[in-house]
């Protein structure tokens, strides 16, 4: 049956999350079921931390926590609220045997009393958290691995691997709609929340990034910090050069998934390089760049750290930083080039 996309309207056809997840199952026949799952799991946590996002001006769940993350972060109460409810849908399932979290210095055993799986998941929970009194869009990445360590409940060795092992990656974006896109290694899907029925609808199958945008998305606040490569570069696409489509639109919204769901959709690119202040950027390798990068790579596009594939960066650290350029593969080579001083 092919992916037919939701046309407003005709309820006649929808293609459901849960529907695409059954029909790729069928597609691999040494499939367990485990995975599927796992990612229906997932889809019901985030439609609850959605409801939770959409009326947080309404309870009492804006504002600081009082407390900080690993990286020294103020953490609001959706991230603990949304921390939470992702750890609660998915300990019990039996398909992971170790979670890891932004919110959490170190890994998330399963508990003992549930049974545990061959998957391990990294997530951010509520990404752009900072921007959340502000009504700005925010949203949860995760990465999935298979598990390479033995016994039952899972380790660090599961959950820091290179990108190239991911088995599943995505974000929900909780924006003007809730949108879930991933990707299991064939190609992209999309799918909007229709919150009259509680469902994932397939909106946007086979999603792929232009070779070449005229958007750039960068904070030019940290311009004085920037590498000099990486400067000529951003001067470049300022340039008034219409022939070659210059300049570019600066666009930022200062949420990744925000600025990387437009990236996908429009093409140019997305960075947060290193500077003198932050020599390995600001962004997560395991739980930002990894996912956003085999989303993007599986769309058509690039993601290096100006560099570097980001999905061949062999890790060290479940919190580790990395430089993030992604986007469309002509724009993140042009960058390079700059960085390199190959131009
Ligand atoms: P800056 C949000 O806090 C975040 O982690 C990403 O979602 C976003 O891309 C980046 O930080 C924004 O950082 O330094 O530009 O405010």
């Amino acid at each position: 049956m092919p992916n037919r996309p939701y046309v407003p309207g005709d309820e006649t056809r929808l293609m459901t999350i849960q529907r695409y997840i059954a029909q790729e199952e069928r597609m691999h026949p040494e499939a367990t079921g485990e995975f599927s799952t796992l990612l229906r799991n997932l889809a019901l946590a985030v439609k609850i931390v959605s409801r939770e996002v959409r009326r947080a001006g309404l309870v009492d769940i804006l504002g600081r926590a009082e407390s900080t993350n690993p990286s020294g972060e103020d953490v609001k109460k959706l991230d603990v609220f949304a921390n939470q409810m992702i750890i609660n849908a998915l300990e019990s399932g039996g398909q992971l045997c170790v979670m890891a979290s932004e919110e959490n210095e170190s890994i998330i055993p399963i508990p003992e009393e549930f049974p545990c799986g061959k998957y391990a998941m990294l997530f951010d929970p509520l990404d752009g958290s900072s921007n959340i009194e502000a009504n700005v869009t925010i949203g949860t990445v995760f990465s999935i691995f298979r598990r390479v360590s033995d016994g039952c409940r899972g380790t660090d060795a599961d959950v820091v691997q290179p990108g190239i092992k991911q088995v599943a990656a995505g974000y929900i974006m909780y924006g003007s709609s809730t949108i879930l896109v991933f990707t299991t290694g064939n190609g992209v899907q999309g799918f909007t929340l229709d919150p009259t029925i509680g469902s994932f609808l397939l909106s946007h199958p086979n999603m792929t990034i232009p070779s070449r945008g005229n958007i750039y998305s960068v904070n030019e606040g940290n311009r004085k910090q920037w590498d000099e490569g990486f400067q000529r570069y951003i001067d470049y696409l300022q340039s008034n050069d219409t022939v070659h489509g210059k300049p570019y639109k600066a666009r930022y919204v200062g949420s990744m998934i925000a600025d990387v769901h437009r990236t996908l959709l429009y093409g140019g690119v997305f960075a947060y390089p290193s500077d003198h202040a932050n020599p390995n950027g600001k962004l997560r390798l395991m739980y930002e760049a990894n996912p956003m990068a085999f989303v993007i790579e599986q769309a058509g596009g690039r993601a290096t750290d100006g560099a570097e594939r980001i999905l061949e960066i062999v890790p060290t650290d479940v919190h580790q930083r990395v430089p993030l350029l992604l986007g469309s593969a002509d724009d993140v080579r042009e960058a390079e080039d700059f960085i390199a001083g190959r131009r």
